[in-house]
């Protein structure tokens, strides 16, 4: 990270700067994603965050793992958010008397001494495990790190892959937006319109006490998340049923990515990865049939409820499958000529790669994931560019994180055209992504 004049900024390196929002937003066990706003454990945060801690402390970054895992259910369902018992209920919003997952969740097989909320988030934590393995595979080994994991990783896969394939045809469906993780992305606009909201007055919203309202998805879209994640926790977060289920294309690449890292795990314990690496690429070939739009340049996301059919909105989301070893080199072409193209003028009118469309109507420089450019997608296409040979384009995308991330106090996402900050600053993944790419 050779940038002119970047590095004589204050005292220390990128590395020490990272390292120390790593150490501010970690509480012992785990790393929570910013203090005020997002004070718990969330899932695909504790995963990017444990690839970055692995460069501070391998240590720490298997206990980050290892702390999510322990609270999984015995249905295989890695929650979204493990709650830290010792924040106040007020802090956040949904809180653990919203989930209930001790009581609700008892049917699914939710832990008994920890509180977590009911839905899942992206699957990266396989892709974690082995790369905070390879950091030091020594330490790895001598703790049985990748033993004790495996089975949980593999359960839950399994969870994915039995009990959210609800289009029949081997991916998996989300069934709330905060699942996916891209909250307020237009590609759920038409899919939440059907969802009845719930009265803006039956809940409060806590991250308005940290956000700015204009920053943040709108009191419509909390309705509809608050409708949906009540109506699963009343039938005991059972799957099946949900009034809101979408196949995405970065959740399932996401999936096929961990399903080649834990082909390896399975390979470094001793058995065989045959069989993953064979069930990683029919995946692969499952995406490209459902999703992939030749003409938009990009996979869309699939609606299965009301008029089924492919949303034809273009997110980040439907650029992450370049993460994947296994597609035909004419759609990491195309994408690679989306990612550069009008809609997301990465390398031309962009700084860091948009988190939707930047000709798309619903798009919004500020509003979260409207717009705004996030670390971690950025992370998952340099990643995807470096393994398709984009030198160029991977080398710019890295400089891109490493210098916005540090600019800007590690901000939670930023203005695609500006570079401007938005969100909480001190954000973990951004952190631990920029650490890792600085490495
Ligand atoms: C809901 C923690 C999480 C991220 C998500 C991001 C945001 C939560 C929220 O924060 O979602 O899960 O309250 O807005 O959208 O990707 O994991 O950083």
């Amino acid at each position: 990270y050779d940038l002119p004049g970047a590095e004589s900024a204050s005292e220390g390196s990128l590395h020490v700067r990272a390292a120390r929002v790593l150490e501010a937003n970690w509480t012992g066990s785990s790393t929570v994603p910013s203090l005020n706003l997002y004070p718990h454990q969330w899932s695909w945060d504790s995963a990017f965050i444990a690839i970055g801690l692995r460069h501070v402390s391998p240590l720490r970054a298997q206990t980050e793992l290892e702390t999510l895992l322990a609270a999984q259910w015995a249905d295989g369902r890695v929650p979204h958010i493990v709650f830290n018992p010792s924040v106040p209920l007020d802090a956040y919003f949904p809180s653990p008397d919203f989930w209930r997952s001790v009581t609700a969740g008892r049917a699914a097989g939710a832990p008994r001494t920890v509180q977590t909320s009911g839905i899942v988030q992206p699957p990266v934590h396989a892709l974690a495990a082995w790369l905070v393995h390879l950091a030091d595979p020594v330490l790895s080994r001598s703790r049985g790190f990748l033993a004790r994991v495996y089975p949980r990783l593999a359960a839950w896969h399994r969870y994915l892959l039995h009990r959210r394939d609800l289009g029949g045809a081997g991916l998996v469906s989300v069934v709330h937006p905060w699942e996916q993780g891209m909250d307020n992305s237009p590609c759920w606009d038409a899919p939440l319109a059907r969802i009845v909201p719930a009265p803006a007055r039956s809940f409060r919203r806590a991250d308005l006490d940290h956000g700015a309202p204009e920053d943040r998805p709108t009191d419509l879209d909390y309705g509809r998340y608050v409708r949906l994640a009540t109506d699963y926790r009343d039938h005991a977060y059972a799957d099946g049923r949900s009034e809101f289920a979408v196949e995405d294309p970065a959740f399932n690449a996401l999936l096929i990515a961990s399903e080649h890292a834990l082909a390896r795990i399975a390979t470094e314990l001793g058995a065989t990865g045959t069989a993953r690496h064979a069930r990683a690429q029919r995946l692969t070939a499952a995406l490209v049939e459902r999703l992939w739009d030749p003409a938009a340049g990009l996979f869309l996301c699939r609606d299965l409820r009301g008029e089924p059919g492919l949303v034809r909105e273009r997110g980040v989301c439907g650029l992450i499958p370049l993460l994947l070893p296994g597609l035909p080199r004419d759609i990491t072409a195309a994408l690679v000529r989306t990612l550069c193209g009008p809609h997301f003028g990465f390398g031309d009118r962009t700084r860091l790669v948009p988190s939707y469309d930047l000709l798309g109507e619903a798009f919004d420089p500020h509003r979260y994931w409207r717009g705004p450019a996030w670390f971690n997608t950025g992370w998952l296409l340099e990643r995807g560019l470096r393994a398709h040979g984009e030198l160029p384009l991977a080398d710019a995308l890295r400089t891109a994180v490493l210098r916005l991330a540090d600019a800007t106090g590690f901000a939670e996402y930023v203005d695609p055209y500006t570079g401007e900050a938005c969100g909480a600053t001190g954000f973990g993944w951004t952190a631990a992504l920029a650490l890792d790419l600085y490495h």
